[in-house]
């Protein structure tokens, strides 16, 4: 049993209040750590540190942070296997899965920014008329909150903690109660290559205390979130008074439209990964599956015999390429999806179950795993098709025109992204540009370049992190006017 502290001003520290809460591994049912259950207090303290270390920080040339972003991205690296041990045990993904994405991606988010914001410049206006030049110059904000979610815990972190460190601001990060290890690890990185106390701050506890601290809290200038969008309306709320800039990714109901032109076999294996990657827990996984009615039958028939094929198991084993859920409530929350389609008179065409303990190595049988499923036959106003699962869980629906897709596809009130499969260049083109996402992905899924804009529309979220996108939010841009 191990026990999870919070990290202010370079210290690991207990909580004043001394109490604690249970960290489960989804997988095994068991309680694997003890952690600092926070209040306002420990918000108040790592504000305070944040902003002490930002009087360092802020003030350290952008060549001299880079640097030690660089070697902290190597640290990540040479410890990769605590940080995959840590994010499995957690969230209970497969090994595989934290090996190939979240951990390296994790190294790679301060990468990205540590050299991209190096090379930044600003514009300058010369105004003959008025004899007067003005330019602008970027200063970073201060204290940065950043709220982050349980499913992808180190990636998503650090794709907001990575740019508002390397643009010069302090952090204080509120990990997912799910998911408190990998945030709490980099504390322990972040001391190992020499990074001012104060600069990285994790306060551990619940989201109704610390989120709703940190959103109050006058000394914070800025809060990135990324999760429900209920929460992210609450956020927002408890924001209103102080004023704070805001980056929000929230929800999705990801449409995949798939021609009956498109390549079949390469699009059932990305669409296999973008149904199931990370048990369906990723906000970009495409949920409702649009299938052209020419080749509906045979695609349900092939993604249904690929979803068998996945190999449901222990996360530690390498060769598991579905793991189980976040949690057993979570599970629950899912399941209650697919008993609604049930009663709402859809087909599960595969899974729509709990797995057979009887089909899982001893040590995870008292898991949190279900079936990768798969359900047609669903109308628009069904509970599965019109809300966020976050599960494994796919509906597939024929569709006869293009225009019908666009219409059905944009049936919802969120916009995160989608993707378009088809071979017709022209029509790749047309529909993407008619989807209401952040992101359409065209023969492909999850292909990511971090200079890019990332971000949601409508219920999805708001503002566009990625590249100069998080130059923007993290810094403040002044323009300063001479008279000449
Ligand atoms: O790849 C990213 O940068 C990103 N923000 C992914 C979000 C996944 C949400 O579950």
């Amino acid at each position: 049993m191990k026990d999870v502290l919070h990290f202010i001003n370079g210290e690991f520290t207990a909580s004043q209040s001394g109490k604690t809460f249970d960290k489960i591994d989804p997988a095994t049912g068991k309680v694997i750590a003890k952690v600092a259950s926070g209040d306002v207090v420990e918000v108040n303290a790592a504000v305070a540190a944040a902003k002490a270390g930002f009087t360092v920080w802020g003030k350290m040339p952008q060549q001299e942070r880079s640097r030690l972003l660089m070697k902290l991205a190597e640290a990540i690296n040479r410890r990769a296997d605590e940080f995959i041990a840590a994010e499995v045990a957690d969230t209970g993904k497969p090994w595989s899965l934290a090996s190939h994405l979240d951990i390296p991606r994790g190294a790679a988010n301060f990468v990205q920014f540590a050299e991209h914001f190096k090379y930044i410049a600003t514009e300058c206006w010369e105004n003959q008329g008025q004899n007067a030049l003005n330019y602008a110059t970027r200063r970073p904000m201060g204290v940065v909150a950043v709220i982050s979610p349980w499913n992808l815990p180190l990636l998503l972190m650090t794709w907001k903690v990575a740019p508002a460190l390397a643009a010069g601001n302090c952090v204080v990060v509120k990990p997912s109660r799910e998911t408190p290890s990998t945030a709490s690890l980099l504390g322990e990185v972040m001391n190992e290559v020499g990074i001012p106390k104060g600069v990285y701050n994790v306060v551990q506890g619940p989201g109704t205390l610390i989120g709703a601290a940190l959103s109050k809290h006058p000394d914070v200038e800025a809060l990135t979130f990324t999760g429900e969008t209920t929460t992210g309306q609450s956020i927002m709320a408890d924001c209103a008074h102080t004023l704070k800039k805001l980056s929000f990714e929230l929800g999705g109901k990801n449409p995949n439209i798939i021609f009956a032109d498109a390549p079949l076999e390469e699009c059932l294996d990305v669409t296999l990964r973008s149904s199931f990657a990370n048990q369906g827990q990723v906000c970009l996984c495409g949920s409702r599956i649009y299938v052209e009615r020419p080749l509906y039958e045979t695609f349900v028939e092939k993604l249904v015999e690929r979803a068998k094929s996945l190999k449901i198991g222990d996360p530690m084993d390498p060769a598991t390429t579905m793991g189980s859920l976040v949690s057993a409530g979570h599970r629950e929350r899912v399941m209650s999806f697919v008993d609604s389609a049930r009663a709402e008179g859809a087909t599960i065409r595969y899974g729509g179950e709990r797995l057979d303990p009887a089909f899982l190595p001893d040590r995870v049988k008292d898991g949190a795993y279900m079936l990768p499923t798969i359900i047609t036959d669903v109308e628009e106003h069904f509970t599965c098709q019109a809300q966020e699962i976050f599960g494994p869980v796919v509906t597939i629906t024929p569709f006869d025109s293009e225009e019908e897709v666009i219409r059905s596809a944009n049936a919802t009130e969120y916009g995160l992204s989608a993707t378009v499969w088809t071979n017709d260049l022209r029509r790749a083109h047309r529909v993407a540009g008619e989807i209401e996402a952040g992101l359409v992905w065209v023969n492909s899924w999850f292909l990511r370049d971090l200079r890019t804009p990332f971000g949601g529309v409508k219920g999805s979220g708001i503002g566009r992190e990625g590249g100069i996108y998080s130059l923007d939010f993290y810094t403040e841009l002044k323009n300063i006017c001479i008279q000449l």
